[in-house]
């Protein structure tokens, strides 16, 4: 299917795809790093900085599904009987409380608990895939790539949370399998202000070396410019 090119203002510059070959991927907006309790509060973190990202967040899915074009969400998780979690993982940080112990909203970072799944405000849509992922980037030991394939998608434009963790490792993923990456600053967030900058300093520098960076008012701009019939799915 054809479609029209959008093109969105960002940095280091014009970022240009085709909606149908398009998707929105939404990084592990899971209670578990947004809410008080999880894994995020029990590595140290203070989670509210990461909460001013719903609000874009919710602005840009909201277009992006009127649209009818592909939204992918990620979480980020292991099985409860812990056999893909890397003994690595279980003791990284020294913590008190780690991955698998019981938490305020559930056991922590296990898949089908309450606090791995997505936060209410920008909960999947029952025909959107959800992508669970054992590690940072959402492309290793999982479908991602395959599902992209299958769907003609080249073009991601990649929100949610950590920018510098997950955010970043998975456009390093999508890069090297041939993927354009659009970031938006707003829709991704980091417990470390200094990290935030350099985690999209770090994708635009070298003349776009992994990427590009905008913001939610630059993309919902340009999206208003194309007017073209929603998809039927
Ligand atoms: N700790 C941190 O910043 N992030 C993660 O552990 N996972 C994600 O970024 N999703």
């Amino acid at each position: 299917m054809t479609s029209a090119i959008i093109s969105v203002d960002a940095e280091p510059y014009t970022y240009e795809f085709e909606p149908y070959h398009a998707a929105l991927l939404i990084i592990d907006m899971q209670r578990d790093f947004l809410e008080p309790g999880g894994f995020g509060e029990m590595l140290g973190n203070d989670v509210s900085q990461l909460r001013r990202t719903i609000e874009p967040n919710q602005r840009l899915l909201a277009v992006w599904r009127s649209k009818g074009w592909t939204v992918i969400h990620t979480r980020e998780g292991h099985r409860p009987d812990l056999t893909d979690l890397p003994p690595a993982k279980k003791v990284r940080g020294r913590g008190k409380t780690t991955i698998g112990d019981p938490g305020p909203m559930g056991r922590i970072l296990i898949r089908g608990e309450p606090g791995h799944d997505i936060i209410p405000e920008l909960y999947p849509l029952s025909k959107e895939p959800v992508i669970d992922k054992p590690g940072k980037g959402a492309f290793f030991a999982t479908d991602l790539h395959a599902i992209l394939q299958n769907l003609g998608i080249q073009k991601l434009v990649v929100t949610g949370v950590t920018t510098e963790v997950c955010v970043n490792t998975t456009v390093r993923e999508a890069n090297d399998r041939g993927y354009d990456c659009l970031v938006p600053e707003d829709c991704v967030g980091s417990y470390f202000p200094k990290f935030q900058e350099m985690g999209l300093q770090m994708i635009k520098a070298q003349g776009g070396i992994f990427g590009w960076v905008s913001d939610s008012e630059r993309i919902l701009a340009a999206l208003e410019e194309e007017n073209s019939e929603p998809r039927k799915r």
